[in-house]
């Protein structure tokens, strides 16, 4: 019996320690409250049910004089009506807390504001900088550590749910609406998030990472990333990517690829993943996600491409990865 229980303790511990995605891990003021809740509500939950079973072997096989109290009218207005009536309503006001909690950062001073737009099946990010103007990029976010951190969410089509475990609780982007998140990352670090509100064919494969920089990191890296592309190795791939009609969907600032309809792909090259979250970021995943990507991640949006060569694939992998 204790072995098992230390079996059953010993998982919960190792899922608590699963920094990646998960609930468990806290990395913030807002998401510790939401683990605190849970530990509470779980703990709380598994008491009850001891109770609860005690309470089934006494009617059963309890003496006479226990379970001639158990059906009293008495105790089963207290069990039955009073005891859920408090501890839910407890539950209710403590819940109503958390809220509160990231609501307070609303009135944090000088909050880093980044717009999310759902997109079936990936995320637009947008930056707006302090001098109003905006910064487009695509499948990751990144925020520096210690500052409160504001994010409008929207959708451009149907509803989808964008989730932060470790920093935050999800919260949905609903069509017509601008939602709004706040949260602040305690360190420095990579997680992933995903969307949480099916949303259609590839909705299992549209999550992101979020990178947590210092304030000196995130600086000079939202520079870069407002700059246009600076592609070391342009040439022979950006001719294949131009002539190909990517341009007519992927914006490439800097070239004449403005299209609007796909992920920005200016410095997709600096990115953790591709295809929001699906492939790790490397040269052959590029042409993997070129010439696969209707096999990697079915019915997405972007048309597939059979037509080039071995060498053609090639260039424009060396090219997009290059887009740093
Ligand atoms: C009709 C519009 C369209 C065209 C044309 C198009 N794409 Fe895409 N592309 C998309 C969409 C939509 C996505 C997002 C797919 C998803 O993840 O659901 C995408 C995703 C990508 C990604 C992954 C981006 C990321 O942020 O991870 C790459 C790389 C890419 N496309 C390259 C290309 C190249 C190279 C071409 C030309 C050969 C091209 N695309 C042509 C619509 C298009
Ligand atoms: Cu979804």
């Amino acid at each position: 019996m204790m072995k098992y229980a230390f079996c059953a303790v010993a998982l919960l511990v190792i899922a608590g320690c699963d920094g990646g995605q998960s609930a468990f891990t806290g990395l913030g003021p807002v998401s510790s409250r939401i683990t605190l809740l849970i530990w509470i509500m779980f703990i709380g939950a598994a008491l009850i049910t001891v109770l609860i079973c005690v309470l089934l072997l006494i009617s059963i096989a309890g003496p006479v004089g226990w379970r001639h109290k158990l059906t009293t009218e008495k105790s089963i207005v207290w069990g039955g009506i009073v005891f859920p009536i408090v501890t839910l309503t407890a539950l209710l006001i403590y819940g109503f807390s958390i809220l509160e909690a990231g609501g307070a950062l609303v009135q944090a001073e000088n909050p880093v504001h980044i717009s999310v737009v759902g997109e079936q099946w990936w995320w637009r990010v947008i930056y707006h900088h302090d001098d109003g103007h905006t910064t487009e990029s695509a499948n990751e976010l990144r925020i520096p550590a210690g500052r409160p951190i504001e994010i409008k969410l929207s959708t451009a089509d149907v509803i989808h749910s964008f989730w932060i475990p470790a920093y935050a609780g999800k919260v949905d982007m609903i069509p017509g609406r601008i939602n709004t998140l706040h949260f602040v990352a305690d360190k420095p670090g990579i997680v992933s998030g995903q969307c949480a509100e099916y949303c259609g064919g590839a909705h299992a494969l549209i999550s992101f990472y979020t990178v947590a920089m210092s304030s000196a990191g995130y600086k000079a890296w939202l520079a870069k990333e407002r700059a246009d592309a600076t592609p070391a190795l342009a040439g022979e791939g950006e001719q294949i990517f131009l002539s190909s009609g990517c341009g007519g969907c992927h914006t490439v600032r800097g070239t004449p690829a403005d299209g609007k309809i796909g992920p920005d792909l200016t410095h997709v090259g600096s990115r953790q993943s591709l295809g929001a979250g699906i492939l790790p970021n490397t040269a052959e995943n590029f042409a993997k996600w070129i010439s696969q990507h209707q096999t990697i991640k079915p019915q997405n949006l972007m048309p597939p491409f059979d037509i080039f060569s071995e060498s053609e694939l090639q260039a424009l992998s060396v090219y997009l990865n290059s887009l740093e």
